[in-house]
């Protein structure tokens, strides 16, 4: 398996997951999406609605409303307590980090065509000691990383279906965001766009 080192505590893995693997993976996400549907985020206080759609598996799910960026156990919406996170998804965690306890939250972005996400930090956790796991599954998009302030340089990485990125240590407060998806480069999404789960502890 390749590693590619982006960052001092941010590792690469192309093609971590195989295409069946991903077929696989995409079936419980779309179980758990229907379950607790994909719903728009909001940002707080402007309630300027987010490009990027967005629901949760696991004791707690991250969610951002016009009240702040917080987690909580229950879908905004459906106010159903966020679907368990898949055995197979926990046995990704525990093979590419190798770290003692299990993830809290993971969190499921959908990117249609235009969606993208804005330079931010992951900081409503507790726990910065835990290693955050992305995986990427349908349409390649462009991936920035930057430095622990805002406004540095940054660096571009492509994402391709099957992807994992480990972030660590050093990595864990660096910079991040999605510049853009690249539409019909992937055939796995018969609806076209990209998934991203993010599988993340989040502390007392
Ligand atoms: C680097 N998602 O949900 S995943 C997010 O592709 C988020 O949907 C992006 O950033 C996406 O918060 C990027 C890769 C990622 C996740 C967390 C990080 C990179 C990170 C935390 C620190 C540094
Ligand atoms: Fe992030």
């Amino acid at each position: 398996m390749q590693k590619l080192r982006i960052k001092d505590g941010c590792d690469h893995y192309p093609g971590y997951l195989d295409r069946r693997v991903q077929t696989e993976l995409l079936s419980d996400i779309r179980d758990i999406i229907e379950q607790a549907p994909l719903y728009r985020p909001q940002m707080p206080r402007t309630g300027k609605p987010f490009s990027v759609m967005m629901t949760n598996c696991g004791p707690l799910g991250w969610v951002a409303d016009k009240s702040g960026y917080r987690y909580q156990p229950h879908h905004p919406e459906t106010e159903a307590n966020w679907p368990p996170i898949p055995a197979r998804l926990m046995d990704f965690w525990r093979s590419l980090t190798r770290y003692e306890s299990p993830p809290e939250a993971c969190l499921i972005n959908y990117y249609a065509a235009n969606a993208r996400m804005g330079m931010h930090r992951d900081e409503d956790e507790t726990d910065f000691n835990a290693p955050i796991v992305s995986l990427s599954l349908g349409d390649s998009a462009i991936f920035k990383i930057g430095g622990l302030t805002r406004g540095g340089p940054s660096q571009s990485v492509k994402l391709n279906s099957g992807d994992a990125l480990i972030m660590a240590g050093p990595g864990r407060m660096l910079y991040h965001g999605v510049s853009r998806v690249l539409g019909g480069t992937s055939s796995l999404l018969k609806e076209g766009g990209r998934i991203n789960l993010t599988l993340r502890r989040v502390g007392a």
